[in-house]
């Protein structure tokens, strides 16, 4: 087992890896820039390194000086959280080369999964369920016209290169191919150096539903069922739960082996996501992998029973897995909480929190690295804090995570709370009758 594990992230997350290093008698090293210096992983862990100035290219993204940070405190291995490097090839291999244990995927595993086409043809060629389109990458305009005529229209322009929607086009008939096409390809040539397009057959009011897998370095993979994570906007999920009230017995057990044999067919080594589009049928798709711990794995963790920082940690020190299917016995819905307006387009809004009351009691977790007094910085993501309940059922998580966000005052700057409290009265919401097109026509309130 590793001696001292060095969070290369910062936040609840950081935070959260270090409450499992600790219960594992594993030390602790925190990397923060000097935004961060009051920040509680900073506070918690057993060593802190400052890194660098607030802007992230000069501290948590900056792997020279992170691979310092592990040499001056001797830590034996880097856990990446989400976001930042998490997905790096690069850092990945620098880790290696230097000897230090990356809690995460291998380079070959993230920059695999990391081209989509590529990810996709692994994928079909291992028997996982893919949406029609393109073989592999789309030559020219030509190539894309004629894929697309074979396709149907709607079809779906995609980065290679991409995630999160940049450099991907919905187009509904040939008239408007050649603009999506340009506009596209520029698009992913500014955002990742790379237009290198695909084209798939166009989802209409898909479900998002990923499924949590986990695999060891002896070939061994299992899963752990699904979360769905339709509720977003932006491609900002904003919440997420477990069970799908989408879901069968039959479709989770289908969706689960899928995930099982995608794992196997790359030999994937760690914890990691299976993204699938759903459709109105129950048929699903493969979409991507993620490398990485996600933000939503707290559900998981919930209704699994299961703590998924330490399952990480043990797989990468080279525990074997056992298990081979997961099952849900709770319901866990987590939501988002941002330091943002919903009354005004999300907008940002950092600041102080000025007073600060978290909800307790039966079935409620709350992730954060926030507390009265914080002042939360302007440089990096929104979020503040994880809200999670648990309950038997859907409608009594439903119920409880009402009377939670009731309980929860952050003073002093704007949140997604009030959001959350209208989502959760939501008529739709309450029957689990949404698609990822939800957020689009979702009216905020005045409040
Ligand atoms: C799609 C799709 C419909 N059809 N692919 C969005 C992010 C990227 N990872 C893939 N995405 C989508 N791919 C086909 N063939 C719809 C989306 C999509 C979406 C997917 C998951 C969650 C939210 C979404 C919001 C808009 C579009």
């Amino acid at each position: 087992m590793f001696d001292k594990i060095l969070i290369a992230n910062r936040g609840e997350i950081a935070l959260r890896v270090i409450r499992t290093c600790k219960e594992m008698g594993i030390k602790t090293v925190a990397v923060y820039s000097t935004a961060d210096r009051e920040s509680l992983h900073v506070r918690f862990a057993d060593e802190a390194v400052c890194i660098g100035p607030p802007s992230s290219s000069e501290s948590y993204l900056d792997i020279a000086r992170i691979i310092a940070a592990c040499e001056i405190t001797n830590a034996d291995a880097v856990h990446p959280g989400y976001g930042f490097l998490s997905e790096n090839a690069n850092f990945s291999r620098v880790c290696e080369e230097n000897g230090i244990k990356f809690i995460g995927a291998s380079p070959e595993m993230i920059e695999g999964m990391g081209d989509k086409s590529s990810a996709k043809a692994t994928m079909i060629k291992a028997g996982v369920p893919c949406i029609p389109g393109s073989k592999g990458l789309l030559k020219d305009f030509e190539d894309a016209k004629k894929t697309a005529k074979e396709i149907v229209y709607p079809i779906i322009l995609k980065a290679t290169a991409g995630g999160g929607g940049k450099g991907m086009r919905v187009v509904w008939s040939e008239d408007d191919l050649e603009e999506a096409w340009n506009s596209a390809r520029q698009e992913s040539k500014a955002a990742f150096g790379n237009d290198g397009m695909y084209m798939e057959k166009f989802i209409e009011e898909p479900r998002h539903i990923e499924i949590q897998i986990a695999g060891d370095r002896y070939g061994n993979a299992c899963h752990l069922s699904e979360r769905d994570c339709s509720i977003q906007r932006r491609h900002q999920k904003l919440v997420e739960e477990t069970p799908s009230p989408f879901m069968t017995t039959r479709l989770r057990s289908k969706m689960g082996k899928a995930a099982v044999k995608a794992a196997k067919a790359v030999n994937y080594e760690g914890v990691g996501t299976v993204e699938f589009l759903v459709d109105k049928n129950r048929d699903f798709y493969f979409m991507e992998m993620n490398t990485r711990i996600q933000v939503e794995h707290t559900i998981t963790e919930e209704v699994i029973n299961y703590d998924l920082i330490k399952e990480q940690i043990k797989l990468a020190a080279g525990e074997k897995i056992t298990g081979k299917e997961y099952f849900p016995t709770m319901h866990a819905i987590q939501c988002r909480i941002n330091a943002e307006d919903p009354l005004n387009d999300f907008r940002p809004s950092p600041g102080k929190i000025t007073d600060y009351h978290e909800p307790g009691g039966h079935g409620i977790r709350i992730d954060t690295h926030v507390y009265a007094g914080y002042v939360i910085p302007p440089y990096y993501d929104s979020m503040i804090s994880k809200l999670i309940t648990v309950a038997q059922t859907r409608e009594e998580a439903i119920t409880k995570m009402e009377r939670a966000l009731d309980e929860y005052f952050i003073e002093g700057i704007k949140t997604t709370i009030p959001f959350h409290v209208q989502l959760m009265k939501d008529e739709k919401f309450r029957k689990g009758d949404f698609t990822t097109k939800f957020m689009e026509t979702f009216e905020i309130k005045k409040y």
